[in-house]
């Protein structure tokens, strides 16, 4: 039995622990630009790092053209991975992208991205979960305030905190279109949560989270400590944030949808064991079991090579 560093969804008081895991796994030389000690102090006091355009306009054109293709797909819509609106019935996330697209898959690989993550997380890396998240326009519902690793730690058994969540803007991240808001620093305290996970939480949590979700008072606190900050950028900026970082978007009324790929990528020691607070694993595509270390690609090579086939 793995000991529980972090217990949450219990009765009574919650209590805020601290975090009982380092912010940086990796040791050693840094092997890509982007961790300047700039970059790896902001990281580690922060929790995030924000990459503005880092990918090129004609990289995210063929990640948009995929979306496209997959949001209208009847196969991928009918299918488990698709969650849709509560009020409207659109589509909201499709998940496991990387099972269902070569380019998902490909760009869950490139080097560029490894290079970064494997040194945060010191060492072989693996993807946890893949999602498109759509927020489509005018009715597009928020996410309230979490921390993903609460749900992966009690509703998938992620023993520790040694993952990083990478959201990469297929649309321009506004200020108006509902973007991710995070309090820098969060990821350094743990909330615990009140209340027995229910049966088969996740039919519910995806399209509006009400268990997992910290306390007025919780989170006053955290803002207490820090602040609100909304990182904003073109289309092709990617956000990286560690997985105890408090966060949260909300709803989008205005005509332009906000929609980002996301990428959850695990250490292969932090492989999952039975979840720590709720009865049942959840599906496959929402918490990935098998782990593969991911070997890197070159994703804009690739994508020129398919591009170049299919013209
Ligand atoms: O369920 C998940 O894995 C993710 N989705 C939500 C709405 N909350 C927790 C986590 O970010
Ligand atoms: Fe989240």
């Amino acid at each position: 039995m793995t000991e529980d560093k972090y217990p949450s969804r219990v009765d009574g008081a919650a209590a805020i622990l601290h975090r009982a895991d380092p912010v940086i796994h990796g040791g050693g030389p840094v092997a890509c630009e982007v961790l300047t000690p700039k970059a790896l102090q902001n990281y580690e006091q922060r929790g995030y790092l924000f990459l503005e355009s880092f990918y090129r306009s004609d990289e995210v054109e063929v990640m948009q053209e995929e979306l496209t293709r997959l949001r209208n797909a009847e196969s991928v819509r009918q299918s488990e991975l698709a969650v849709t609106e509560p009020a409207s019935g659109e589509v909201r996330s499709i998940f496991a992208t990387h099972t269902v697209s070569d380019v998902f898959a490909a760009l869950s690989r490139d080097e560029r991205l490894l290079g970064i993550v494997r040194h945060l997380l010191g060492g072989d890396v693996y993807l946890h979960q893949s999602r498109l998240n759509l927020k489509p326009g005018f009715r597009g519902k928020e996410f309230y305030w979490h921390s993903d690793f609460e749900t992966w730690h009690t509703e998938d058994g992620m023993p520790a905190m040694r993952a990083v969540s990478c959201s990469i803007a297929l649309k321009d991240n506004l200020e108006y279109n509902g973007p991710l808001m995070v309090i820098p620093g969060s990821h350094k305290y743990y909330c615990q949560c009140t209340g027995r996970t229910p049966e088969y939480h996740y039919q519910q949590s995806l399209k509006k989270q009400d268990f997992g979700v910290p306390s007025d008072e919780q989170l006053q606190w955290l803002v207490d400590q820090s602040e609100i900050v909304v990182p904003k950028g073109p289309a092709g900026s990617v956000l990286l944030f560690e997985c105890n970082l408090m966060h949260g978007s909300n709803s989008n009324i205005t005509p332009s949808a906000r929609s980002n790929a996301f990428f959850v990528f695990n250490s292969t020691e932090n492989t999952l064991r039975k979840p720590f607070a709720s009865e049942h694993e959840r599906p496959w595509y929402l918490a990935n079991r098998e782990p593969e270390p991911l070997a890197a690609m070159d994703f804009r090579g690739t994508m020129a090579a398919t591009v170049a086939q299919s013209a």
